[in-house]
């Protein structure tokens, strides 16, 4: 991240880095999405992790794009990006949800713009993902360090052009000291949406980088008919923070790295370390142990 990128981010709250993506990544993702589009006619991409398949699964399999694998994987720690995350949260950061957000043509009535975040305390009690009063998605430059509560970084796999909709934010609302005015964090329609909302235009395989303390949201798709935007986002936070209820486990996923494997650690003062490692593991094993027993108990109370 060059002095210029760190001005940038520092004054607005969000950087585009283009090119992040090849070509062929690009198609191999898009590819690998289509197809699992395909075979669920209600595909859960990915969550907040803050969904579950079905009630009764663990919590650490909550939905992720990880499990498609591939170029999915490789999305965790890609180079073109990591160099922004280390900056921007330090070491040991995690990852702490990703999810698929697909927009297309939507009915009139359902074309709002939600801002959400923004100003030191991100959001305030009224914030669309969560009452906040000491602000979990902080934001502050000190000693010459970022510091961020979630960094998204949103991979645009379709061109999104200006006035198509996509990404808005307040730029600078992550250090405003005052919280965003009820009256303006709904757009229900274009005209509506403030003039100091700025629309971020982007190009497929250019990758989005914001912090979660800016007040940001989606501006409803009006691109061409047939024409969608699909986005990835990988959300990451320090070692010792989690946004997400769900954490992620390791194990679940096909060919990680070990150093893939150490974003997808839990929260802990200890970060992506060795010492805790065991300890997530052994949580795991009483978890399957304790639904091996409540089974059962279920089936000598199906014998009476
Ligand atoms: O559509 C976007 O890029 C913004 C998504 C958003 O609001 C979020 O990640 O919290």
């Amino acid at each position: 991240m060059n002095d210029d990128e760190k001005y940038l981010f520092d004054l607005r709250g969000f950087l585009v880095v283009r090119n992040a993506l090849t070509h062929a990544q690009v198609d191999d993702l898009s590819q690998g999405l289509e197809q699992h589009r395909q075979n669920n006619p209600q595909p859960i991409l990915g969550s907040d992790r803050t969904v579950l398949s079905k009630a009764k699964d663990r919590a650490w399999s909550s939905p992720s794009l990880l499990e498609l694998g591939g170029t999915f994987i490789d999305l965790l720690d890609l180079p073109a990006i990591v160099p922004y995350l280390s900056t921007l949260l330090g070491e040991h950061y995690r990852l702490d949800h990703d999810y698929a957000k697909i927009d297309s043509k939507m009915p009139a009535r359902e074309r709002t713009l939600y801002l959400h975040g923004g100003g030191q305390g991100a959001g305030g009690p009224d914030d669309l993902v969560g009452p906040s009063d000491g602000g979990q998605c902080y934001y502050r430059y000190s000693n010459g360090r970022f510091f961020n509560g979630l960094i998204a970084v949103a991979f645009e796999l379709d061109d999104v052009h200006e006035g198509d909709g996509g990404f808005a934010c307040v730029p600078g609302s992550h250090k405003s000291h005052v919280g965003l005015p009820r009256h303006w964090r709904h757009s229900k329609t274009q005209a509506e949406i403030p003039d100091f909302v700025t629309r971020v235009a982007a190009n497929a395989g250019d990758a989005i980088i914001f912090t979660e303390a800016c007040a940001h949201g989606t501006v409803p798709w009006l691109g061409q008919p047939g024409r969608e935007r699909r986005t990835l986002f990988y959300k990451y936070c320090p070692h010792a923070v989690a946004w997400s209820p769900c954490f992620y486990n390791a194990h679940h996923y096909q060919g990680l790295t070990p150093s893939q494997q150490q974003l997808l650690m839990p929260p802990s003062a200890y970060g992506s370390h060795e010492a805790t490692a065991h300890i997530w593991e052994k949580a795991q094993e009483e978890q399957l142990e304790l639904q091996r027993l409540r089974a059962e108990i279920a089936a000598l109370k199906g014998h009476d």
